[in-house]
């Protein structure tokens, strides 16, 4: 199954995931032991640092490749229930690619999918996935635990930083450096480029490489494979100008070499697996909970939490004991 779906289902399909459509489940089964050959990268970071630009180039440049790959670009805006396509930005950029049948762009926001926005893009990546998309580039706006959570879909995440602003401040503050693979300083074509890459290092020092990766939650797992010997890179880009996009492709080559070579790709992709299942399972309990649960047990419980007769943790552990799990 290399292309089994035509554009207009694909992008009906993901329609259907973003509302949580219950039949969109079924397509899903049947895709994705199709899917998982895809490189998949996540660009995340401030809003307005460039991120729509540097995919947009990123694109263009793997395109004109002598034997391109198909790329889809999806960009996600958890903030926003209705993006609307506004978040792809500079859309006159934009355009040329919509022209090409070879490259895929959607912009999405989740209106309900069960297990939030993460899981709605992680089955979107597995439809273009499995759709024969050899990369795809994820877009997500800012630094919280939503967009470490989109971030994590991704086998290698870029953090676009620009100059001035304090930005390299906030996205230290955020923690979103210590889950980049790839630093990438955009409007390196503006002032301030020099100071935007000393802060980011002198931040990378303090946070060692490879701290807080990737979703090393147990304490008695290792965070990260030994054979993995990688520091983020730090590449100086002027989107705008098309200038260090080479760059960036090469470092995302490497990169996947060094997955690959470590094992490290290999442990990402479990703990990913394993990360997405327990969310849904999360869920799926909350719900199942939720619908056990008779309205005047739960009703009661939550007026004693309310009037601070029951602190909200007993109230949860009573509401799981009347369940009988
Ligand atoms: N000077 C300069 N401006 C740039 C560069 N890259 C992008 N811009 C401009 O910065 C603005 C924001 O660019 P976008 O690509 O939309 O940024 P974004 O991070 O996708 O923005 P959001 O999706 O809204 O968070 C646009 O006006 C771009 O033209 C660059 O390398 N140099
Ligand atoms: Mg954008």
């Amino acid at each position: 199954m290399e292309h089994p779906l035509t554009r207009r289902e694909l992008a009906r399909l993901i329609t259907r995931i973003e509302n949580g459509e219950r039949g969109a489940q079924d397509a899903l089964n049947a895709l994705y032991p199709h899917s998982g050959r895809a490189r998949i990268i996540g660009v995340t970071g401030a809003p307005g640092s460039g991120k729509s630009t540097l995919v947009a180039e990123m694109t263009r440049v793997l395109r004109e490749q002598a034997n391109p790959p198909r790329v889809a670009i999806v960009a996600v805006d958890p903030s926003s229930p209705f993006s609307g396509g506004a978040i792809l930005g500079d859309r006159i950029r934009m355009r040329d690619l919509y022209g090409d049948p070879g490259v895929f762009i959607r912009s999405m926001a989740s209106r309900g999918a069960l297990g939030g926005i993460a899981a709605a893009t992680a089955d979107v990546v597995t439809v273009l996935d499995a759709g024969g998309f050899e990369v795809i580039l994820i877009e997500t706006v800012g630094a919280g635990q939503l967009e470490v959570d989109v971030a994590r879909i991704a086998q290698t995440v870029i953090v676009v930083e620009a100059p001035g602003a304090g930005d390299e401040v906030q996205a230290v503050k955020a923690g979103i450096l210590e889950i980049a693979d790839i630093i990438v300083v955009n409007k390196a074509d503006r002032e301030g480029v020099a100071q935007t890459v000393s802060a980011l290092k002198m931040a990378l020092d303090i946070a060692p490489a490879g701290a807080g990766h990737h979703g090393a939650q147990a304490d008695n797992e290792p965070v990260q494979s030994d054979a993995y010997h990688w520091q983020a890179p730090i590449l100086k880009v002027s989107a705008l100008n098309r200038e260090g996009i080479p760059d960036v492709l090469a470092a995302l080559q490497h990169h996947a070499e060094m997955l690959a070579a470590s094992g490290e790709g290999e442990r990402r992709r479990r703990k990913r697996v394993e990360a997405d299942i327990q969310a849904r399972l999360r869920e799926l309990l909350l719900q199942h909970a939720l619908h056990a649960l008779t309205n005047s047990d739960y009703q009661r419980v939550l007026a004693a939490a309310d009037q601070r007769t029951l602190h909200p943790a007993e109230a949860a552990r009573r509401l799981l004991q009347s369940l009988n799990l």
